[in-house]
C-alpha cells in the first residue's frame, strides 16, 4: 500500500466520520483525531521522509492537499455548528422582560420604633422636638432632680438596676425624665421636648412587666403654661393615635415630680367604651401619667418657679402598641419572632 492510497483511504474515513457529526464537541474530537499534533494526517506527513525519493513529491502533494481540504471542511462545519448553537439558545433561553421583578425582602421597622416614629410626628406638629439621652444615669438626674428623695420606695434596690461604682450612684434609668432635666439645665424656656427610649426596672417578668421597656416622656415649660395646655395636648395625642372620635379622661393621681398629678386614659376604640377583652371590661385604656412640673423640679434645674410653669407626662411605648393592636403579652416585643413582628408592616412612605 502506497502513501497515496493511504491518503485516499484516510480521506474516505475522515469524511465519513465528519458527515456524521452533529455537535461542536464531536467536531473538536474529530479535529484532534485527524489534524491535531498526534492526529492521523500529521502522522502521514511525518512518514513522508521514509519513502523512496521518487515517490515523495506525489505523496507529499497528496498529503498536503488532504490536510488543507480537511482543515477547510472542519472550519466550515465548526462555524455552522456554532451558529446553530446560538440559534438554539436564542430560541429556548428566552427572558420575558415584561415579567414583574422579584420583590426584595427589605424588612420593616420594629413596632416599638414605628410607634416612637408615629408619636414623634404627632408631637412635632405641636412644636415638640424629639431628643434622646443616656440609658446609664446618675442618681442625681434619675431621682434627686425629680424630687424623689433618698427614702422614696422607687429608689429601693428592688426597683432600680444599679451599676457597681465607688463614686457616684450609677444606675440604668428607670424613666426618661433625667434627659428632660438635662435639657432644662441646658436651655432657657420656652422648652418643648419629648424623650423616647429604653428604661429599666428590676422586676419579675410577666405578660405586662418587662425589666426593659420603652417610655416616651414629654415636657413643655414656658411663662404661661397651664393645666389646659396639658389637657389639650394629651387629648390631641389620644385622637391622633386612636381616631378623631375618642374621648380622653383625666383623673387625679400622684407622682413626686408633678403637682397636681393626673393619669390619662382614652376610651376603648375596640368596643367604643362598652367594655371588652382589651380594656378589661372597663371601657378605658390607661395611656400614662402627667401633671404640672413640681416647683422643686423647676428650682433644681435653675428655673424660677415664680416665672415659669410647665407640664410633663410619661407613657409606655409597648403599652401603647398593645392597646392599639390588641397585643396581650409585653414579652413578645423582645423575642424577635418574625411571625409577630411582620404583622406590624406599614406601607413605606
Ligand atoms: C407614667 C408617669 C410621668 C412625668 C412622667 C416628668 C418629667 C419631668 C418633670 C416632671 Cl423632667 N414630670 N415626667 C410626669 C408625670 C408622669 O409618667 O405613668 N409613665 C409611664
Amino acid at each position: 500500500m502506497t502513501l497515496t492510497t493511504d491518503a485516499a483511504g484516510l480521506r474516505t474515513v475522515a469524511l465519513q466520520e465528519l458527515s456524521a457529526i452533529c455537535t461542536l464537541a464531536e467536531a473538536i474530537t474529530w479535529e484532534r483525531t485527524y489534524l491535531g499534533p498526534k492526529g492521523e494526517v500529521t502522522r502521514l506527513l511525518r512518514g513522508l521522509g521514509e519513502l523512496p525519493a521518487d515517490q515523495r513529491p506525489d505523496a507529499g502533494r497528496a498529503a498536503q492537499e488532504l490536510r488543507s481540504d480537511l482543515q477547510q471542511r472542519y472550519s466550515h462545519l465548526r462555524a455552522e455548528l456554532t451558529a446553530a448553537k446560538l440559534q438554539t439558545s436564542l430560541a429556548t433561553d428566552t427572558v420575558d422582560v415584561t415579567l414583574p421583578g422579584r420583590q426584595p425582602n427589605i424588612g420593616v421597622d420594629h413596632p416599638v420604633s414605628a410607634m416612637i416614629e408615629e408619636l414623634s410626628e404627632i408631637f412635632a406638629l405641636m412644636g415638640f422636638q424629639t431628643v434622646f439621652g443616656p440609658e446609664v444615669e446618675t442618681g442625681h438626674y434619675n431621682f434627686d432632680l425629680l424630687n424623689i428623695p433618698s427614702d422614696h420606695p422607687a429608689r429601693d434596690v428592688w426597683d432600680t438596676i444599679f451599676i457597681e461604682s465607688d463614686e457616684a450612684e450609677i444606675l440604668l434609668r428607670t424613666h426618661t425624665s433625667p434627659m428632660q432635666a438635662r435639657v432644662m439645665e441646658a436651655t432657657t424656656p420656652p422648652v418643648r421636648v419629648i424623650v423616647p427610649g429604653r428604661t429599666y426596672r428590676y422586676e419579675a417578668q410577666d405578660a405586662s412587666h418587662e425589666w426593659m421597656f420603652h417610655q416616651l416622656e414629654g415636657l413643655a415649660v414656658d411663662e404661661t403654661i397651664t393645666m389646659a395646655d396639658l389637657k389639650g395636648v394629651l387629648r390631641e395625642v389620644g385622637r391622633q393615635l386612636f381616631g378623631p372620635d375618642r374621648k380622653v379622661r383625666f383623673r387625679c393621681d400622684y407622682f413626686p415630680f408633678v403637682e397636681p398629678g393626673v393619669d390619662f386614659a382614652v376610651d376603648c376604640a375596640i368596643c367604643d367604651g362598652v367594655g371588652c377583652r382589651v380594656c378589661k371590661q372597663t371601657g378605658w385604656l390607661e395611656m400614662g401619667g402627667a401633671g404640672m412640673v413640681h416647683p422643686n423640679v423647676l428650682r433644681g434645674v435653675g428655673y424660677d418657679p415664680e416665672r415659669y410653669t410647665g407640664f410633663a407626662f410619661g407613657l409606655g411605648i409597648e403599652r401603647m402598641i398593645m392597646m392599639k393592636y390588641g397585643v396581650n403579652d409585653v414579652r413578645a416585643f423582645a423575642v424577635n419572632d418574625l411571625r409577630f413582628l411582620s404583622q406590624f408592616a406599614r406601607p413605606m412612605l
